[in-house]
C-alpha cells in the first residue's frame, strides 16, 4: 500500500502554511494496473495499459515490426487504475473535498471507496468530483475502471438508428472503427501516417483538493485592443464549498501583470454558483507596452498575469483559503481579413468599360493581419508527438519546435485529428513567436449530434477555450479537419442522406461550437472548417459549394499523379494550410524498428509501415519520374538509397509547392486567383517509424524536406522557376518587413507592398521609436543584387554569370527572366544536362542575403560525375557541437551526410557541393566525445549510373582489347 506522507501535500504556489487548502496529488507510482483477467501489474500516472506493460517487461516495444497488430487485443480488453492512498485527518476534516482528474482516457468509471462518483466519456475534459463525506481518514481506495474504447465506440456505433461514417479505417492502417463515435484522439484508433494504439488510462494529473470556503479553479484572459487602449480581460472561475450559507462566501481577489505595474482587486462574494467573476484591465494609453510578434517580425514580449484570492473569515468559517493562479499574455492584435480582391470590377457595355463596386466575382481575400501588418504564414501542420502521451516530455517539444523555428517557420496548425495540445506545446509557441492555427479535434468523419455528445463537445470547447485562449500564439480556431469538404464532396457516401448529415453539420459546428467560441474569445475568428470558404463558406450555408475554391479561404492540396517538381501543376489559393508527399523516415531510425530481413524495399514490414494505399507505388513512380533507381543487387543498400531517393524526391516536391505559393503572395490574376497567404505544408513531426509525409522523423532525425524548409522558407527568397518550357523566371520574395496592402486606383485589385515610406511606417503599429531601424532593413532587403552563376556538373570553375541589380516594388517579383535557350548558349553550357545555375544575392551593403541553384532537367538526365566525397575532419565546438569537413573532387548534387546512430541534426544537409569543400556542423541531441561521433559520420551524394557511361566505358574495353591484340599480332 502506498501511504501519503505529510511531505505529499503542496500548498498550491506561495500559500503559507496557516491557510486550509492543501492539494493532494495522486500522480504518479503506486497506481496497480489491471484488465479483468490476469494481468495486475504497477502502473503509473500519467500512463496506459501500453506503457505499464512495458515497463513491466510484459510486452514488446509497440513500435516495433508490427506489433502494433500483435497487441490489439490490448485495446480490446477493459483495464482498471487502482490506487490505495492514506489520508490524514485534517484533510478530512475540511468543509470541502474534490477529486479532481484533469484528463482521463476516456470511457470510465470512477469508484472511491465503493462510492460511484460518475462516468466520464470524454478525454479532453476535466473532471471534478465532490468527494467530501466520501473520503475517509486513513486508507482509502480509488478506482478508474476503463471500458475498451474500441468496444464503447463499436457498441455506440450499433445503437446508433443511422450511420455515421467513416464506420472503419481503410484496411491498409490496421485500425479500429467508429472513433468518431468517441471523444478521444481521434488518431489513436489509426491514421494515413500512424498506428492504431487505442490506449486507456489516466493521461492528465489527478489530485484532491481540500478547502473550506473557495480556491480559484481557472484563470482565462483575452487580450485585445478597444478604442485603441489594450484591454485585459479577465475571467475567475472559482470552486465554492456547496452550501455557503446565508452571506455566501466572501473573499478578496487581487489580480497584477508583473512588470507592467497594472493591477486589479475586488471583493468577491460567492453563492455556490458556478460564475465566473469578470474584470477588465485596462492599459492607460500613456503606458507603451512592448508586443508580442510573431517569430521574424519583432520580440515576443511576454507578460505574466498573476491572480489570487483570498476568503475571509466568516460566522462558520474560522480558517482562510488563498489561492492563486498565473498565465502569461502578449499584446498583440490578429485579424483575419475576408475582403474583395478587386473592389472594383470591370464590366463592358458596348465599347465602354465601367466599373461596379458592388460584385466581385473574383473572391475574397485570406490572410491575416498581425498588429496591423499582413503576415504571410510559413509552417507546417502538428500531429501528436507520440502514440502515448505520457512519453512526451516539455524537451521533447521544445526540440521540435525549435527545429521548426530554427529553419523559419512561424505559424503552426495544431490539426484536428489529435489532441488539445499540452501548455508546455502553446508556452513554447508563444516564446518562440509561432503562430498556432487551432483545429477543434474532429477530423475527416461526421460525428454523432444526439443531444449527449453535444452536451459533452459543449463543456469540452468551453473548457479548452478557457485553458487556451489566453495565449498570444493562437491565431484562429476552427472547427474541423476537412469535415465541410468531407460532407459536400460525399467522401463517405452520404449523398442520398445529405440533408440529415448537413443538419447534423449544422447542429455540432454551427449551433453549438461556434456561440460558445464566439462567446469565449472575440478576439479571434472562428472558421467552422479547414478547408474552407470562410466568409463564403457562411454565405453558402457553411458547407459552400466548392469548399476547396481557390478564390476564397484556405486549401488542402495532395495529387500524386501529378509532377510535382513543376509549379504549374499547383494551384493558387488564398492559403494553402495543408500539401504534402510522402518519404521513408531515416534508415538509422529504423534500426530500433526492423530486423534485418526487414531492410528490404520489398519486404512485408516495408508494406505493414505503409499506411498509405498506394504510397509505396507513388513514391517509387515520382522518384522514377526525376531520378534513376538505385543500381545495386545488395538489399540493404538499396533500401539506405532508396529512401534516400523518396527523400531528394520529396524535399524538391515540397521546395517547388512553397515557393510557387510564396511567389503568387502579390499576384493578383485576372480571373482572381493569387495573393496567396501562407504555406502550411503537411506534415512537421512523426508519431512511429514509417514513411510518412513528415518532415522530422519519430527519432527527431531530420530528413531532407526539413533542411530544404530553411532555404524555401527564407525570409529573403531566391526562386528560380520554369515559367514555361524554355523561359527561365527568377524571382525574389521578402518577408519579416512590414509590408501594407494597396489597391490600384484603376483596376480595384489588392497588392502587398514593402511599407517602405516613411509615412506609411508612421501611421504602422511600428512602435514610433523604431521607425528608422525598420526603415533601413526595409531596404536592405528590397534592394539589391542577384548574381547568376552558370556551373558544368565537371567543374568548379563557373562557366559564366550574370549580375543583375532589382528593387522591389512588391514583396514578391520577377527580378530576371531569360530563354533558356540562350541563358545556355550566351554562357557556352553544351546543354541542359550539362549545367546547373547558382544564384546568390547581396544588400546595397554587399552582404549576402541569400543563395538559390535551379537545374535545367532532371536529375536523371544530369551529367554528373561520379565523386569521391571524403570526410576530412571533425573539430568538437562545444560538447554538442561539432564542424565537419567534407571534400569533393567533382561537383556533388544533395550530398547527404548521416551521424549513424548519434541523434541530431546538421545545420545543412542536402546541398550541392560546387566547390571542393564544404564546412557543415553538427548539432548532437546528447554530449558526445569525438571518436564515438566520428565511425558513425559518412556522407553519399546522387549518382547517376548512365548507361552511356558504361557504352564509353565499353568502347574504352573494347579499343585496349584491340591494341592488345594488334601488339600480340605484331609482336
Ligand atoms: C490530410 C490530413 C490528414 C492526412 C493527410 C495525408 O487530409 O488532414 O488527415 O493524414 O491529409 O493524407
Amino acid at each position: 500500500m502506498w501511504h501519503v506522507s505529510a511531505a505529499c501535500f503542496i500548498l498550491l504556489l506561495t500559500v503559507p502554511v496557516s491557510v486550509a487548502f492543501t492539494r493532494l496529488p495522486l500522480s504518479g507510482s503506486g497506481w496497480i494496473v489491471s484488465d479483468s483477467a490476469d494481468v495486475k501489474i504497477n502502473g503509473k500516472v500519467p500512463g496506459t495499459q501500453y506503457t505499464a506493460l512495458l515497463k513491466q517487461g510484459l510486452i514488446g516495444d509497440p513500435l516495433y515490426r508490427d506489433n502494433d497488430v500483435n497487441l490489439r487485443s490490448l485495446g480490446r480488453k477493459n483495464w482498471t487504475y487502482s490506487l490505495n492512498f492514506s489520508v490524514p485527518a485534517i484533510l478530512v476534516s475540511s468543509k470541502n473535498l474534490t477529486l479532481v482528474c484533469e484528463g482521463l482516457d476516456t470511457v470510465a468509471q470512477m469508484i472511491l471507496n465503493n462510492n460511484v462518483l460518475g462516468k466520464t466519456d470524454n478525454m479532453f475534459v476535466r473532471f471534478a468530483y465532490d468527494i467530501t463525506g466520501k473520503l475517509r481518514k486513513g486508507n482509502n481506495n480509488l478506482r478508474v475502471e476503463f471500458t475498451s474504447a474500441v468496444l464503447e465506440a463499436q457498441s455506440k456505433a450499433s445503437k446508433s438508428s443511422y450511420r455515421i461514417p467513416p464506420d472503419c479505417p481503410p484496411e491498409v492502417q490496421h485500425g479500429e472503427c467508429h472513433v468518431n463515435q468517441l471523444r478521444k484522439e481521434q488518431c489513436s484508433f489509426s491514421w494515413d501516417w500512424g498506428p492504431s494504439f487505442p490506449t486507456q488510462g489516466i493521461w492528465q494529473p489527478i489530485y484532491i483538493d481540500s478547502f473550506n470556503s473557495a480556491i480559484i479553479r481557472d484563470v482565462s484572459a483575452v487580450v485585445s485592443k478597444v478604442n485603441n487602449k489594450w484591454q485585459i480581460a479577465v475571467q475567475v472561475y472559482f470552486d465554492s464549498i456547496r452550501q455557503p450559507g446565508r452571506y455566501g462566501v466572501t473573499g478578496q481577489l487581487e489580480a497584477s501583470i508583473r512588470g507592467l505595474n497594472l493591477s486589479h482587486s475586488e471583493n468577491v462574494t460567492l453563492r455556490g454558483i458556478e460564475e465566473p467573476t469578470h474584470f477588465i484591465i485596462t492599459v492607460p494609453e500613456s503606458k507603451i507596452v512592448p508586443l508580442w510578434w510573431p517569430r521574424g517580425y519583432g520580440e515576443q514580449n511576454l507578460f505574466t498575469l498573476n491572480v489570487t484570492f483570498e476568503t475571509f473569515k466568516g460566522p462558520y468559517r474560522s480558517a482562510t483559503d488563498k489561492s492563486s493562479k498565473s498565465l502569461r499574455i502578449g499584446f498583440r492584435t490578429v485579424e483575419l481579413i475576408q475582403e474583395p480582391v478587386k473592389n472594383k470590377f470591370q464590366i463592358r457595355k458596348g465599347w465602354k468599360y465601367y466599373y461596379d463596386k458592388r460584385y466581385s466575382p473574383t473572391g475574397l481575400t485570406f490572410y491575416f493581419r498581425v498588429n496591423g501588418i499582413p503576415i504571410f504564414l510559413k509552417g507546417s501542420n502538428w500531429i501528436p508527438a507520440d502514440n502515448f502521451q505520457e512519453r512526451i516530455t516539455r524537451k521533447h517539444l521544445q526540440y521540435l519546435l525549435s527545429s521548426a523555428a530554427s529553419v523559419g517557420i512561424n505559424a503552426m496548425r495544431v490539426w484536428g485529428g489529435g489532441i488539445y495540445e499540452s501548455d508546455d506545446l502553446y508556452d513554447i509557441c508563444d516564446e518562440l513567436g509561432i503562430m498556432v492555427w487551432q483545429d477543434l479535434m474532429f477530423s475527416v468523419a461526421l460525428y454523432p449530434a444526439y443531444p449527449e455528445f453535444i452536451k459533452s463537445v459543449a463543456y469540452e470547447v468551453k473548457y479548452q477555450m478557457r485553458r487556451l485562449k489566453h495565449h498570444a500564439s493562437i491565431l484562429v480556431w476552427a472547427g474541423s479537419n476537412e469535415n465541410e469538404k468531407a460532407l459536400r464532396q460525399d467522401w463517405f457516401d452520404t449523398k442520398e442522406n445529405y440533408t440529415r448529415y448537413y443538419e447534423d453539420f449544422l447542429k455540432l459546428y454551427v449551433r453549438t461550437i461556434k456561440p460558445i467560441v464566439e462567446s469565449e474569445d472575440s478576439s479571434r475568428e472562428y472558421l467552422s472548417s479547414s478547408p474552407t470558404n470562410g466568409a463564403e463558406s457562411v454565405k453558402e450555408g457553411y458547407v459552400a459549394q466548392d469548399p476547396g475554391s481557390e478564390l476564397y479561404g484556405d486549401i488542402h492540396f495532395y495529387d500524386y499523379m501529378a509532377d510535382q517538381w513543376t509549379a504549374e501543376v499547383f494551384r493558387i489559393p488564398r492559403m494553402a494550410s495543408e500539401y504534402g508527399i510522402q518519404s521513408w523516415c531515416n534508415n538509422e531510425s529504423l534500426a530500433a524498428v526492423f530486423a534485418p530481413q526487414d531492410f528490404d524495399v520489398n519486404s512485408k514490414m516495408v508494406d505493414h509501415r505503409q499506411h498509405h494505399g498506394m504510397g509505396n507505388i507513388e513514391m517509387t513512380a515520382e522518384v522514377t519520374l526525376h531520378m534513376q533507381l538505385p543500381q545495386t543487387s545488395d538489399t540493404q543498400s538499396y533500401f539506405a538509397e532508396y529512401i534516400y531517393l523518396t527523400q531528394i524526391n520529396q524535399a524538391m516536391s515540397m521546395r517547388t509547392q512553397t515557393e510557387h505559393y510564396r511567389r503568387y503572395q502579390s499576384r493578383l490574376l485576372d480571373d482572381g486567383r493569387g495573393l496567396t497567404m501562407g504555406a502550411l505544408y503537411w506534415q512537421l513531426n512523426d508519431i512511429w517509424q514509417a514513411p510518412t509525409w513528415a518532415s522530422i522523423d519519430y527519432e527527431g532525425r531530420w530528413k531532407m524536406l526539413h533542411y530544404f524548409a530553411r532555404s524555401f522558407f527564407n525570409k529573403h527568397l531566391i526562386s528560380p522557376y520554369k515559367l514555361d518550357s524554355n523561359t527561365l523566371d527568377v524571382f525574389i520574395v521578402v518577408d519579416e518587413i512590414p509590408i501594407m496592402e494597396s489597391r490600384s486606383p484603376a483596376t480595384g485589385k489588392l497588392q502587398f507592398w514593402p511599407m517602405s515610406t516613411l509615412d506609411s511606417l508612421k501611421n504602422s503599429e511600428v512602435p514610433k521609436q523604431e521607425i528608422y531601424a525598420v526603415l533601413h532593413k526595409l531596404r536592405m532587403a528590397t534592394i539589391g543584387y542577384l548574381r547568376i552563376e552558370v556551373f558544368e556538373y565537371s567543374s568548379f570553375q563557373p562557366l559564366f554569370s550574370w549580375t543583375v541589380p532589382y528593387e522591389l516594388k512588391t514583396t514578391a517579383e520577377s527580378v530576371f527572366k531569360k530563354s533558356i535557350s540562350d541563358a545556355l548558349s550566351e554562357s557556352g553550357c553544351p546543354g541542359p544536362e550539362h549545367c546547373l545555375l547558382y544564384f546568390s544575392a547581396t544588400d546595397q551593403s554587399g552582404s549576402d542575403l541569400s543563395t538559390s541553384w535551379f537545374m535545367f532537367t532532371y536529375p536523371k538526365y544530369a551529367r554528373i560525375k561520379k565523386p569521391q566525397l571524403k570526410i576530412v575532419s571533425v573539430t568538437k565546438l562545444a560538447s554538442t557541437v561539432f564542424e565537419i569537413e567534407v571534400s569533393a573532387d567533382v561537383p556533388a548534387l544533395f550530398v547527404w551526410l548521416s551521424a549513424g546512430s548519434v541523434k541530431g541534426h546538421f545545420s545543412d544537409n542536402g546541398f550541392h557541393m560546387l566547390s571542393s569543400s564544404a564546412k557543415v556542423q553538427f548539432f548532437a541531441q546528447q554530449p558526445i566525445r569525438s571518436l564515438t561521433l566520428r565511425p558513425q559520420l559518412s556522407v553519399k551524394s546522387l549518382q547517376n549510373n548512365w548507361s552511356n557511361i558504361r557504352a564509353h566505358f565499353s568502347i574504352l574495353v573494347f579499343l585496349c582489347m584491340s591494341i592488345s591484340l594488334l601488339y600480340w599480332i605484331i609482336y
